[in-house]
């Protein structure tokens, strides 16, 4: 049985709801090129990375754009997104994150953020959880996104820890790939409909504590 030596988290769905948000700002651009984006299809954004957002984004709308013409949306888009979240604050912490944070490092547990969000040091500091993790890495620590287990990997990495000692919190199915890829163990945050690749699936981390971890993980291969 492999030893449970570090945690890393996702943020968006898992620590905070930033979902939202981004829908908000990929809605107005979607105005913008006249067409309507609906929040069912903001689900398919869930997890991936901007650039590969926004594609999909124009597959709904069913257009295309040169690459320099993306790369202007795509900015656009994260400055009406950055004023939502500069606006964000500890309030918006999803039930049961800080907690679980805070009884990890109590039990020597290492924990790191791995993200594809290039924004996760903003968001990080606006809901004052920046100094709860050992490690921070985000959409600028790798050059390729999930479902790629590149982000996990070098989380692990920055840990010092064996990726078969880590355990990976996500919400999105590309997270979960990642997390399989990377050879990590991993609690799926949401619907087994979806995350049912996960060794384990919860509705979120309320009351989801060391123990359960241990319970779960040490007790099944
Ligand atoms: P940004 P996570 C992801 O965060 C979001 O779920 C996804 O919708 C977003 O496109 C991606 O971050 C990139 O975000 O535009 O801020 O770089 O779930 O990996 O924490
Ligand atoms: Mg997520």
């Amino acid at each position: 049985m492999n030893p449970i030596k570090a945690c890393i988290f996702d943020l968006d769905g898992v620590v905070v709801d930033t979902a939202k948000y981004h829908y908000l700002a990929w809605k107005r651009l979607a105005h913008e090129l006249g067409f309507e984006f609906k929040e069912i299809h903001n689900e398919r954004l869930k997890g991936v990375s901007r650039m590969r957002s926004l594609e999909i984004l124009l597959e709904v709308g069913g257009l295309s754009f040169p690459l320099e013409r993306m790369e202007q949306m795509a900015t656009q888009k994260n400055e009406w997104y950055l004023e939502y979240i500069r606006k964000m604050t500890p309030d918006e912490i999803l039930p049961g994150a800080k907690e679980l944070l805070e009884e990890l490092r109590l039990h020597n547990i290492k924990v790191a953020l791995g993200s594809a969000s290039k924004n996760a040091p903003l968001i990080l500091e606006r809901i004052g959880l920046a100094n709860h993790f050992d490690a921070i890495l985000d959409g600028n620590s790798v050059s390729v996104a999930k479902p790629a287990p590149d982000i996990f990997l070098v989380a692990a990495k920055a840990l010092g820890e064996l990726p078969e000692h880590c355990i990976v919190f996500e919400d999105a199915e590309a997270g979960i790939d990642a997390a399989i890829s990377a050879g990590m163990r991993c609690v799926g945050i949401g619907s087994p409909d979806n995350l049912g690749r996960a060794n384990l699936v919860i509705p979120n981390l309320k009351q989801f504590t060391y123990d359960n971890l241990k319970d779960y993980f040490l007790s099944h291969k």
